[in-house]
């Protein structure tokens, strides 16, 4: 498949129309607003243009969510999990044409696309079984002939906001948890994928139609920031969980906290791998080249930083760059491309500059980068990975740049001048360490390790499963998502306490006698 081309049959596959409709009740549409244009970054077509939900369609959508909570609430836990296990079949049936949907509209590879879409197919077989395992726990009362326990209810509605990198993943992290809590989903994807958001939105319909299901359990709002805006304003969406930039998470989490709503937090990362004396640098190699450039550099758990120790800087150095050599840039549908291109010429902008950048700080750049042209790359998105050495405390080291640059920076001694190095940047999200020292590997993971929610031995920092809790400390957020007990947050616990008694004690021995 080259340049897009069969686009028009895994459109037909997933049903989505060249000129969609941008809000949506699953069965219902309602869209009146200015049209997002979806270009693909592979070839620069327009791709589809997608209308905006004005206030007005965003009501009717509101309206919907409402009235499918009531409905929603009411069945029981393991059927509402029965219908995410057919939404995770209707997923296994389009895997291949939704995975090339995301590599076209995205620009990742077309392997990545799958492996999205598998951790769609994995988060609703893992909702399924919890669906019958949303337990709360039970106590022992203080007083005679009572009983204490807790239980989780469903929240109402959740809005979720989500980021142009994980166009289908993301939503699904949190729809399939939601979903199986009791809870009805709002969403608002990236303007910059409305595509792959309508896909999966004809996907959830045909579930819900097919079990004469309230069309407000899955609604779709297509727009920009100021449809965002909307959701996290409206005290009838009980959680907002974001995914995005820290600047954009910073505005999301004051105007739901103004309401006192609740939010979910999935915001940038500075990951680093320590590479330390100990490490298999043929496995440190693979870590880190899948780290730094897959996804084009655009995961949130991308490979930023490399912390090497000085008595194989050289060593990790000159094998990092052969690995380089070996990387094909281009046609991410093409299976025999390593890196497909950026998301827009925006990005490629943010690109060349952290390049220009790291030079002006005193940084050098030992595989140069570039912005590809000609034959190919007529989109203007597809960019060389770059390694630059560096130094910690720059600036531009310190900050997210969402493209395929990775720092080299250099520890000496012991572990812990590492891990300090990794500790000081002001997101949390993911850390690795290449090491098969066990004292090394320990220290690490301990409390004066890692600061990050997700800390890793001997893989890299990014490629998460979905069975663990998914989310970073500091600027990334807080937020946990996906695995564990992540599925809490889209609850709300209610401590009962019953007394089978005729007396009526008092708590803590008070005495109130009439
Ligand atoms: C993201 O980049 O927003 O761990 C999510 C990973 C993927 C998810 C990344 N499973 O790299």
């Amino acid at each position: 498949m080259n340049s897009g081309s069969g686009i028009d049959k895994v459109l037909k596959d997933l049903q989505v129309r060249m000129m969609n409709e941008g809000a949506s009740t699953g069965v219902q549409n309602f869209s009146n607003g200015e049209p997002v244009e979806s270009f693909s970054p592979v070839n620069g077509t327009l791709i589809a243009k997608v209308k905006s939900a004005t206030k007005a369609d965003y009501e009717k959508v509101m309206e919907a969510a409402v009235s499918a909570f009531k409905t929603w609430r009411l069945m029981p836990a393991p059927q509402r999990g029965d219908i995410v296990r057919q939404f995770g079949e209707k997923l296994r049936k389009h895997k291949n044409a939704l995975g090339k949907l995301v590599s076209f509209e995205m620009g990742k590879s077309y392997q990545e696309g799958l492996g999205e879409v598998q951790e769609m197919i994995d988060i609703c077989d893992f909702a399924v079984g919890l669906s019958r395992q949303l337990h709360g726990l039970t106590m022992h009362s203080e007083r005679p002939g009572h009983r204490m326990y807790e239980q989780y209810h469903p929240l109402g509605i959740v809005g979720i906001i989500s980021a142009f990198n994980f166009p289908v993943a993301v939503w699904s992290w949190n729809t399939a948890l939601a979903w199986i809590c009791g809870d009805v989903c709002v969403w608002k994807p990236s303007e910059k994928t409305p595509l792959c958001a309508v896909a999966c939105q004809n996907l959830i319909t045909e579930v819900l139609k097919e079990n004469n299901l309230p069309e407000g359990i899955s609604c779709l709002v297509n727009g920009d920031y100021k449809v965002g805006e909307l959701i996290t304003k409206d005290t009838r969406v009980s959680l907002v969980s974001a995914t995005g930039s820290t600047r954009m998470g910073k505005i999301v989490a004051k105007e739901v906290a103004g309401r006192l709503g609740k939010s979910l937090l999935e915001l940038g990362g500075n990951n680093a791998i320590i590479v330390t004396p100990n490490a298999d640098i043929k496995m440190t190699i693979i870590g880190a080249v899948f780290g730094a450039v897959g996804t084009a550099g655009q995961r949130c758990t991308s490979t930023r930083r490399l912390i090497v120790h000085n008595s194989i800087y050289e060593k990790v150095k000159q094998a990092l760059i052969d690995a380089y050599k070996q990387l094909r840039i281009g046609n991410p549908l093409d299976q025999n491309n390593h890196v497909g291109p950026l998301i827009d010429v925006e990005a490629v902008k943010s690109y060349t500059s952290a390049l220009e950048q790291v030079v002006k700080e005193g940084g050098n750049l030992v595989v140069e980068g570039g912005v590809l042209s000609g034959v190919g790359y007529e989109s203007g998105c597809y960019v060389k990975p770059a390694i630059a050495e560096a130094e910690p405390h720059f600036k531009i080291v310190q900050h997210e740049t969402f493209a395929p640059v990775l720092y080299l920076l250099k520890y000496n001694g012991d572990v812990q001048n590492a891990i300090d190095i990794q500790n000081n940047v002001a997101q949390g999200l993911s850390s690795a360490i290449m090491t098969s020292n066990l004292r090394e590997a320990e220290r690490f993971l301990s409390h004066a390790g890692s600061d990050c929610g997700i800390a890793n031995v001997n893989i890299g920092t990014s490629g998460a499963e979905i069975g663990g809790a998914f989310g970073g400390e500091k600027e990334t957020g807080g937020g946990r998502e996906s695995g564990s007990d992540a599925w809490k947050v889209y609850m709300r616990r209610q401590t009962n306490t019953i007394n089978y008694t005729t007396e009526l004690p008092l708590a803590q021995g008070i005495k109130f006698d009439l």
